[in-house]
């Protein structure tokens, strides 16, 4: 068992490697909880997490403020076209639109989101907007459109060639069930993924949470949702205390995986409450993934969702239900460092 344990994490690692070549060894190790006391740090979700952390920290370790690293950061998944979970690029709905949810949220309790957005490439930027230039928490579909025009945004195709065959690829069969990034699940393992090693999907969402020397935070959340969704759907990311929830007082926390999950269990809020009781960021994520996992019979081994909690020491915690989850951390001491989360389920589902 713990040689098959042992390979299944070095086939994460290789995994992990494969898609990010300047990740260092130190990625290597599996950890659910990273102490604080190092000052500003900044956290996020999946491989992706390493180089949005690093633009967020070029603000971040300057003294600038969270909100304009988170925001800063979560845009570089969202500009990269070889990304296919996250603003251009993201695969499409069923109907073959690229429809985008994003939410940002500062500790003092501002936050705003957009949500079913189509056409624009930077949907955090629009959050932003939101939260700044309106008197509103949430836009969706056409009206954040609207808005987002108004704003000065550039109307664009987000449907790259790559995606539209993947579309293409997915439209033979059109099952749909929606499946998150896990390594133990062959359906995940099945989706057209093309550019992606190994044909390894990686339908995922970045969460970004930062923390200041003086105990203020920001988080961002962004993504393209679950792949070949109905029209219209939204996930837990644009919904503040699902996919998002921050405050100054305790930490804040974000979320991965099936959206829908996460928004039953009021997921990132959870977590932050949890911290405010006193557990650590660890058993806060390990206590909202618990919750989930209660709620099916069957043990929720076809469901992924991860959390990510950052506490205002800097302290962190993450945990998911399936093996595979990764989070990035970033500190004066170290940029790139990549984490394997422990989760229920350690082994491959066969
Ligand atoms: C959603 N939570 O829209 C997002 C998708 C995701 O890994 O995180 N996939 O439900």
């Amino acid at each position: 068992m713990s040689n098959r344990r042992d390979f299944l994490k070095t086939t994460l690692l290789a995994t992990s490697a494969l898609a990010l070549p300047n990740v260092s060894r130190s990625a290597a190790s599996l950890s659910g909880s990273v102490p604080g006391g190092a000052g500003a740090r900044v956290v996020s979700t999946w491989d992706f997490g390493v180089p949005a952390n690093q633009a967020a920290w070029a603000v971040l370790g300057k003294g600038g403020k969270p909100l304009d690293a988170v925001e800063a950061g979560a845009q570089i998944p969202e500009s990269d076209l070889s990304n296919h979970s996250v603003g251009r690029a993201g695969y499409p709905d069923r109907d073959g639109k690229v429809t985008l949810d994003a939410s940002i949220m500062d500790g003092d309790g501002r936050c705003g989101a957009v949500a079913a957005l189509e056409h624009i490439g930077h949907p955090i930027k629009v959050a932003r907007k939101v939260m700044e230039d309106t008197p509103h928490v949430l836009l969706v579909g056409d009206g954040a459109l609207e808005f987002a025009l108004q704003q000065g945004f550039t109307r664009e195709n987000l449907l790259t060639p790559e995606s539209e065959k993947a579309w293409h690829e997915w439209l033979k069969q059109a099952k749909y069930k929606p499946v998150a990034n896990s390594e133990n699940l062959d359906y995940h393992r099945s989706l057209p993924a093309p550019g992606m090693p190994g044909g390894k999907n990686n339908h995922d969402t970045i969460g970004m949470l930062a923390v200041d020397a003086n105990g203020r935070l920001a988080g961002a959340c962004t993504t393209s949702g679950m792949a070949w969704k109905l029209h219209g759907r939204v996930g837990d990311s644009p919904i503040i205390g699902a996919g998002l929830y921050v405050d100054n007082e305790v930490g804040g926390a974000t979320s991965t995986g099936v959206g829908e999950e996460v928004i039953r269990n009021a997921g990132s809020f959870l977590v932050v409450e949890l911290m405010r009781q006193g557990r650590s960021p660890q058993e806060a994520c390990e206590e909202a993934v618990r919750r989930i996992v209660k709620k099916h019979p069957d043990g929720a081994k076809e469901i992924q969702v991860g959390f990510l909690a950052l506490r205002r020491d800097g302290e962190c915690g993450a945990y998911a239900i399936q093996k595979g989850f990764t989070y990035a951390v970033c500190d004066v001491r170290k940029q790139d460092l990549l984490l394997a989360s422990p989760s229920v389920y350690q082994t491959t589902f066969t």
